[in-house]
């Protein structure tokens, strides 16, 4: 079910001029809220929905917290915050008007529209190079630490001799399933961090490592971007990575070839 909210009126201070930090000028914000509300709508109780009342109280209070340049900022903060603190919903849009933003034209109205979405994310990860449990107990961790992403479960850890011909320790290998509201591209990214900070060297393709991150499945995305495939290439080959995430979702379907992780 969608929540919508609209044209509500803050008088706030975001813009890049300095007299834009000290007059507050009128925002406008448009809010969409997809929620699964079934439960509420049948038993018409509140307390399972996403009550709009909090929802503008937040956007109220982000909006008027802090002093952004863009609205594009604005925007985004809105967004990530409700779907922070509304667990309920499932994505948000929010759209950010600037009715009189000083413009040396004569427009009507400014805006930017946001978007931004829950997904779970099942991830694969491996080490075999130094303290192989104790760095990838350490990536779990920096991964919870990360602002939109929550680590629900992770795997037992397997270990697992070495795959394609390449590197010659033994692996340890584990998976583990996320509550993500970042971007599949902004979750590489920070995943691309986490293996920079506990040593990773990016030079043999498959050779020994000491932390390998792979994003397995994002929701049900397909995706073939440059430097990110989604769900992952032959994962569906690699027992290292289909029985630690047996553990995790056997009944998952592969969006890609529409068969479920228990049969692989
Ligand atoms: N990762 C590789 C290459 N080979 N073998 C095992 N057992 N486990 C891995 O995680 C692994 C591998 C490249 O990512
Ligand atoms: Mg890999
Ligand atoms: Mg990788």
């Amino acid at each position: 079910m969608k929540i919508e909210i609209s044209s509500l009126e803050i008088m706030a201070k975001h813009g890049v001029l300095a007299e834009e930090k000290t007059t507050p000028q009128p925002f406008v914000f448009d809010v969409s809220v997809e929620a699964d509300c079934e439960d509420a709508a049948l038993r018409d109780d509140l307390s399972l929905t996403v009550n709009y009342s909090e929802v503008c109280a937040l956007v109220t209070e982000v909006a008027t917290a802090k002093s952004y340049d863009l609205i594009e900022a604005l925007a985004r903060e809105c967004a990530l915050s409700l779907l922070e603190k509304f667990t309920l919903a499932t994505a948000v849009t929010v759209r950010v008007s600037k009715p009189a933003a000083p413009v040396k034209a004569n427009v009507g109205n400014v805006s930017v529209t946001y978007s931004a979405e829950r997904n779970k994310v099942y991830l694969s990860l491996g080490s075999s190079q130094g303290d192989r449990e104790r760095t990838i107990k350490s990536a779990i961790n920096k991964l919870n630490a990360l602002r939109g992403v929550d680590v629900l479960r992770v795997s037992s850890m397997v270990k697992t001799a070495p795959e394609g011909g390449v590197a010659k320790n033994e692996f340890v290998n584990c998976a583990a399933e996320l509550d993500c509201i970042l971007s599949p591209r902004a979750l590489l990214d920070k995943i691309r961090t986490i293996e920079a900070h506990l040593g990773r060297v990016r030079d043999v393709r498959w050779d020994d490592r000491t932390i390998d991150i792979d994003i397995i499945f994002f929701g049900d995305k397909v995706i073939a971007e440059d430097g990110l495939a989604v769900p992952h290439p032959y994962y569906s080959q690699r027992k290292f990575v289909t029985e630690p995430l047996k553990q995790l979702c056997p009944e998952k379907i592969c969006p890609l070839s529409h068969r479920a992780v228990k049969d692989m």
